[in-house]
């Protein structure tokens, strides 16, 4: 399923509706703006990058909130277009490398490699789970909700593009790592569809090169299905990538995250990337720059660049 050649195509989607606060939708520009693209053309890739995303004609849309679900019409329409880019890339034989921009847009991204490669399985890398349903969000911020839409788990009329019986991810397609801040209702819908997590409990416990074995152990035990790896940078600790939406302590290091991508790089498996929620209008001009270049650097390791 891999592409012959060695080809990106930057998807770079400045949306900031998945959630609260203003400046995630600068994201994929200032990482852009940093040199990605000369970066990844450094590994002996060809990339693509027609500018980023322009969502102007969704965004004078009439959004009221549906129950407390906000801006609903406009995270599903940002999504869809964003799905049939993917899928789009992904069918001409490149790797789509998504910049966000908040998590919802991975509604987008999953959807899009899963209708190009339905055998697909997903390592999402989070502090969250982003799998609230309608009935169990407590914040109605629907970046804390991708992964129950696309189990099929939350359903709307507005979301109808985004098939759910059958849906296209199934339980046993996903695996977490990074976990350690998961409400309650999502610790209950993990454990009823027996969906694997690995937080940072066991990265404590095992060390990450062993957590990441057993990650794709469950989902991908030959090491023989296409990989969509979708980071939440907030998953790395406060400390390593300050500008995010929502820090939260006790987070992956800097080499544990890049372990993580270069390790699935190794796998040769990987047919999509999402790097999501560098917020640069979050924190001081030195933590801004840090959080953008460990963005990049995450980029790079996943797409092969080793230490040696
Ligand atoms: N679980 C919370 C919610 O549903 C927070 C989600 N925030 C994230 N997810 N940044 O990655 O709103
Ligand atoms: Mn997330
Ligand atoms: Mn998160
Ligand atoms: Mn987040």
């Amino acid at each position: 399923f891999l592409p012959e050649k060695k080809s990106v195509a930057i998807v770079g989607c400045p949306f900031s509706g998945g959630q609260p606060k203003a400046g995630v939708d600068q994201g994929p520009i200032h990482l852009v703006q940093a040199g990605l693209i000369d970066q990844i053309e450094g590994l002996g890739y060809e990339v693509t990058f027609d500018g980023h995303h322009q969502f102007e004609d969704v965004s004078a849309l009439a959004d009221p909130p549906i129950g407390i679900l906000k801006n609903p019409r406009l995270v599903s329409k940002v999504s869809k277009a964003v799905s049939e880019v993917v899928k789009q890339h992904a069918s001409n034989g490149k790797i789509p490398v998504t910049i966000g921009g908040d998590h919802s847009l991975a509604m987008g991204t999953i959807s899009g490699t899963l209708s190009q490669y339905p055998e697909a399985v997903v390592v999402w890398i989070d502090a969250h789970a982003d799998l609230n349903t309608i009935e169990t969000t407590t914040t109605g911020n629907i970046h804390g909700m991708p992964v129950a839409f696309l189990l099929g788990l939350s359903t709307l009329p507005e979301y109808s593009w985004l098939p759910s019986s059958p849906p296209l991810l199934t339980p046993s397609k996903i695996v977490y790592i990074g976990l350690r801040d998961v409400d309650a209702g999502e610790k209950a819908l993990l454990r009823e569809h027996g969906i694997r997590a690995f937080s940072m409990h066991e990265v404590d416990r095992y060390g990450i090169g062993k957590v990441v074995d057993m990650a794709l152990d469950t989902v991908n035990p030959a090491r023989d299905k296409p990989v969509h790896l979708s980071f939440d940078v907030d998953a790395l600790d406060p400390s390593v990538a300050p500008s995010t939406g929502t820090p939260v302590r006790g987070g992956l290091t800097f080499r544990e995250g890049h372990y993580i991508c270069e390790a699935i790089h190794e796998t040769g498996c990987l047919v999509a990337l999402d790097i999501m929620e560098v917020n640069p209008s979050l924190a001081d001009a030195a933590s801004v720059a840090q959080t953008v270049a460990v963005g990049c650097s995450l980029v790079r390791s996943a797409l092969g660049e080793t230490l040696l």
